[in-house]
């Protein structure tokens, strides 16, 4: 297919397929650009840009169904109000006029008593900087409602490589094509991040070694040279094998631990301590994979580590993202383009948080922080004490806690509070809207303006709208400036229309190398100005330059400063007496169909993923009398969940693994499952803890 230039609009003919530059929205390592085909003001076609470098002309199955998404009869097309009980379902139509009326007379009143009994709750059901947190930013800040703590994805591992590496930086996506060893680590790439497959490959056919690190034989596993199937939070153990191992074979950069590393002393004696045999023992592996890969690292130039998010979402998982950190600089692999580690490109970015965001409307007010992991307790809190005034209202945008929230069942039944004021902003009647006071109706990527960076590669991507909104549906940014129009809010900035916020979100920075918003959508995507092999020559962002094997705060406070092996709390390790009586660890990885809980109810895509299934080894199953096909019950001290078992191979004894994130409603006894999972925060960073967690199964 050739490359379409975007036609200027005006001279297009009547039935003229016109083009238009899109960003992919979706919380993704790729951030796709896109070319979105219009005719007759509806959006008629949509694919990846041919012309952009890891997009390739290549979209996902779910993005490429996004048209469906934008025009699904269920879309939401007028705000809606609550007219029955919570949970009833029974909705009334109003006019924005009367809701944005009526929710600013009750917000106004709760932040007369005290702002912070307002609790605004968002995620990443769009990645755009205009869309997130900018205006709505804004708004929370100026009423000065509480503060959302955003863990629930990715807080622990960013804090463990803030630690090391200095920031969320590390190799350029694109030079993996160039690397001869790869190891994927705590991450399905074909599911989560195909594009970076696609230049993975690219490598092995130029003869590079493919080696998966997943207590999972995800599709990626299968498809790689080796797999290392270790028991889930048990990584920091295996790079401290793997560490020993470099040290005992001599297999190091002297010269570049040297000059460009800190506490290498202290992280040898340690690495030394961590035996093969009992790192093996520890993770569930055998001694000789983990002395193939050591050998691997130790030997291949150059080495690259795709370090990805499921690894991290278990109580040390800040701590195995550090210990892994400090792999690529033992073996001086940050010297070459096309070696060292990616976690996230996110800190390579320039991004003016605080135009967009605007603290200073908070005008020196201090408001309480809450974890949103723990939205379940935080909902129930009967307020007072350390924790402040009681949750009275919550506004929703941009994510869907009710089904992506670990402990749901107190998720739901905070959600369920007849007293507690909800709004959500949404493009469906999601598990949360279904539990709102009000509904307001967004518009999806196609209908609004946006910019975009990229966690998994080095562009900026900008997406123009494509289509009006659909039906009366408004973005974000105008919600949220409506809302502080009524509340009385007269600064400048909510009357910022998106392409001023647009503008504002590019930074005045070396990195934008004179980038600015008019340029970047005239050419859709713009790579930022970072050195192919940014740590060649160390200089890291740390405060030391040095890649930090011990953490100096730690080490000034008499601490042990070296990356920790820490168990999950629910393990035979963390917990021997809950192992006893739940002996399954669960995760729940993302289905390939759906991102997070979108596209859930998009019915080609749930028609793919067929219905929630959990996957149990025979070895598991014999004892239970549990058949292949049949409906489970899977439970634990928090809850019980239905689930179509499949008997396979693919996961280890003692562990099962149950896709996420569906729908309740789209769930036997509506229930998800996060019914399973706990609250507790990660090591570091306070983050979600999915896959810490211990199981039972049972014949239904
Ligand atoms: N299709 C699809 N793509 C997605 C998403 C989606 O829901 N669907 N979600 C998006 C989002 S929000 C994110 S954050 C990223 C996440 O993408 P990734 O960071 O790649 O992580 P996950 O896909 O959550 O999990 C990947 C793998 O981690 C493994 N894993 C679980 N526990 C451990 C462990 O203790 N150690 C190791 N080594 N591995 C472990 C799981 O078995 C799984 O195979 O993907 C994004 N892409
Ligand atoms: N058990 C388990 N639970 C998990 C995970 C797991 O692996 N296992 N993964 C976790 C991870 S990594 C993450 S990131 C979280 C994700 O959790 P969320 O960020 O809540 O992600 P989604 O479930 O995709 O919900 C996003 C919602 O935002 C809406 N939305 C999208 N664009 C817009 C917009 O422009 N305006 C408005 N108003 N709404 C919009 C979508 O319709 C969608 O309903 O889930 C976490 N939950
Ligand atoms: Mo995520």
């Amino acid at each position: 297919m050739s490359r379409a230039a975007p036609t200027p609009s005006q001279a297009a003919p009547e039935r003229a397929l016109r083009m238009v530059r899109a960003a992919c929205p979706h919380d993704c390592p790729d951030t796709c650009a896109m070319l979105v085909g219009v005719r007759d003001g509806v959006a008629v076609q949509l694919r990846g840009d041919p012309a952009h470098p890891t997009t390739s002309g290549a979209l996902c199955a779910k993005v490429s169904r996004y048209l469906e998404r934008t025009y699904h009869p269920q879309r939401l097309l007028r705000p809606l109000r609550r007219s029955g009980p919570k949970g009833s379902g029974l909705f009334e139509e109003v006019s924005w006029d009367d809701a944005l009326h009526d929710i600013a007379q009750r917000l106004r009143a709760l932040a007369a008593v005290d702002p912070q009994a307002i609790l605004p709750y968002s995620y990443c059901g769009t990645m755009g900087l205009v869309q997130g947190e900018s205006m709505a930013a804004r708004f929370f800040h100026r009423l000065g409602a509480s503060l959302l703590q955003r863990t629930i994805c990715a807080t622990a591992g960013a804090e463990g490589l803030q630690q090391v590496l200095g920031g969320l930086v590390g190799m350029d996506v694109e030079q993996f094509a160039h690397s001869k060893l790869i190891l994927i680590w705590g991450s399905n790439s074909i599911t989560s991040n195909v594009h970076f497959w696609a230049l993975a490959l690219k490598a092995r056919r130029a003869g590079a070694t493919l080696v998966c690190i997943d207590p999972w034989r995800n599709d990626t596993a299968r498809r790689c040279d080796l797999h290392l199937q270790l028991r889930p939070g048990t990584d920091a153990a295996l790079a401290y094998a793997l560490m020993g191992e470099l040290v005992r074979n001599d297999w190091l950069d002297h010269d570049y631990i040297e000059r460009h590393t800190l506490g290498f002393a202290a992280l040898r004696e340690r690495a030394l301590q961590w035996t093969v045999q009992r790192a093996a023992a520890y993770c569930g592996l055998q001694p000789e994979a983990i002395q193939e890969l050591a050998r691997l690292l130790g030997c291949t130039r150059p080495a690259a580590i795709r370090l990805n998010y499921g690894l991290q979402r278990v109580r040390g998982g800040g701590n195995a993202v550090r210990a892994i950190a400090c792999l690529p600089a033992l073996i001086g692999a940050w010297r070459d383009p096309a070696g060292g580690l990616l976690l996230s490109s996110s800190g390579h970015f320039a991004v003016a948080r605080d135009a967009l965001e605007r603290p200073d409307l908070l005008g020196g007010r201090h408001p309480r922080s809450i974890n949103m992991s723990a939205l379940g307790d935080a909902l129930l809190h009967p307020g007072g004490g350390d924790f402040g005034p009681r949750v009275q209202s919550l506004v929703v945008y941009n994510s869907n806690p009710a089904a992506v929230a670990p402990d749901g069942s107190r998720v739901l039944q905070g959600l369920l509070r007849e007293d507690l004021f909800t709004v959500v902003l949404e493009h469906f009647r999601t598990d949360t809207a279904e539990l709102a006071d009000y509904i307001l109706p967004a518009t999806t990527q196609l209908e609004h303006l946006d910019v975009l960076k990229s966690y998994g590669h080095r562009y900026w991507v900008a997406n123009e709208p494509a289509i009006a909104p659909v039906g009366e549906s408004r973005p974000n940014t105008r919600i949220f400036a409506e809302l502080a129009a009524r509340m009385g809010f007269t600064e400048d900035c909510f009357g910022d229309r998106d392409e001023d916020i647009a503008a504002q979100a590019l930074a005045d920075d070396p990195r934008n190398a004179g980038l600015d918003f008019a340029t970047l959508r005239r050419q859709g995507w713009a790579k930022v100005a970072v050195a192919d092999a940014p740590f060649a020559q160390g200089a890291f962002p740390t405060p030391s330059g040095r890649c930090q094997f011990v953490w100096p705060p730690d080490l000034q406070a008499g601490l042990d400063a070296l990356p920790q092996v820490i168990p999950p709390y629910e393990s035979a390790q963390g917990d021997p007496q809950l192992a006893r009586e739940y002996p399954l660890a669960m995760i729940s990885p993302p289905a390939r169909n759906f991102l997070n809980s979108s596209f859930v109810n998009v019915e080609s895509l749930r028609l793919g993923e067929g219905e929630p299934l959990v996957l149990l080894h025979p070895e598991d199953a014999a004892p239970r009398g549990v058949a292949d096909g049949s409906m489970v019950r899977c439970y634990n001290q928090r809850g019980e969940i239905l689930l179509r078992c499949r008997l396979s191979e693919d996961t280890r004894v003692g562990q099962v693994v149950a896709f996420g994130v569906w729908w309740r409603k789209y769930s036997p006894l509506g229930r998800n499952v996060n019914e399973l999972t706990h609250q507790r925060p990660a090591d570091l960073g306070g983050g979600a803890c999915f896959y810490d967690c211990l199981v039972e199964v049972a014949a239904a």
